[in-house]
């Protein structure tokens, strides 16, 4: 195998639709969701499954920091870390999910670190006739404030990114992360979706609650429907630059964020925010 033995895998089923989701607690990391036989994640072939960095596949999570806009090493270090494995269930109405664990409480030096709040963090993770939900809940254990930004790093595995068109960012604003400055959208077409055709790496303030993203050579749609506490969106795709994964050519990163403003946490406050993924 990939050597991933001793990180833990939790393997979800819902049989009624034929998916089968894949999470490692490295990072609570989804890095597989097929329907049927097609895989709907990208899994780098210079992926690390040994913990030493995270695992480029399927949905890292970033938190409590996007990108290098903090303190914390970039993407901060939910996707480093080893989660614990809360609970795996079956609902009356045939879902299945899991549900993993952080907390200040964790042995990582990256965790204690940062500012030494106090949280606790569950990520679940549930699979339905309606897809799949992917949903992170943060409460402030603590006594004084902390805040946070997020995105679910979203890798989605497609045959071409230029054949490829995400839908719902059209006309949109954006801040352009690669000319570090904010543009105003001007080109002329609205609703034909956004196609990456050069490197690319974007966040969309205020982006809509459903976004949807079309793979025209083989027709795959995939849906997403974000919370409204994630009123941002990214896209990102490295385009052959240097360094780059090699598999970039095959997947789109579109991630449902909350990284304009952060989420400010008061003690015992609690924080939700995730995203529905639906594929045709
Ligand atoms: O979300 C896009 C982005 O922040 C890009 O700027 C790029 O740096 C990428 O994520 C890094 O992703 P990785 O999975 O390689 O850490």
């Amino acid at each position: 195998g990939k050597g991933n033995g001793d990180l833990g895998k939790v393997t979800l089923s819902h049989e009624t639709s034929n998916q089968t989701v894949e999470v490692y607690a490295l990072g609570a990391t989804v890095t597989s969701w097929k329907s049927g036989k097609e895989e709907n994640f990208f899994t780098s072939k210079v992926a690390s499954w040994d913990g030493s960095k995270p695992i480029r596949a399927g949905i890292p999570i970033c938190w409590p920091q996007f990108g290098p806009y903090g303190p914390l090493p970039t993407h901060g270090f939910a996707r480093n870390v080893t989660w614990k494995v809360l609970s795996t269930s079956t609902e009356a109405d045939g879902s299945v999910s899991a549900t993993f664990g952080l907390d200040s409480s964790n042995e990582s030096e990256l965790v204690k670190a940062w500012a030494g709040a106090s949280f606790d963090a569950q990520y679940s993770v549930i699979l339905s006739g309606e897809g799949l939900e992917t949903t992170l809940r943060v409460k402030n254990t603590g006594d004084k404030p902390f805040s946070f930004t997020f995105s679910l790093h979203n890798y989605f595995q497609i045959s071409d990114v230029t054949q490829t068109k995400v839908f719902g960012l059209d006309k949109l604003n954006y801040m352009d992360r690669l000319a570090n400055e904010a543009i105003v959208f001007e080109d002329d077409d609205s609703g034909a979706g956004v196609n990456v055709t050069e490197e690319t790496d974007r966040i969309y303030y205020g982006a809509p609650e459903e976004l949807a993203l079309l793979d025209t050579s083989t027709l795959r749609l995939i849906k997403m429907k974000k919370t409204p506490s994630l009123p941002d969106a990214t896209l990102w795709n490295p385009f052959g630059g240097e360094g780059c994964d090699p598999g970039w050519k095959n997947f789109i990163c579109v991630e449902p964020a909350a990284v304009k403003d952060p989420v400010k946490l008061a003690p015992g406050a609690e924080w939700v925010g995730g995203q529905l993924l639906g594929a045709e």
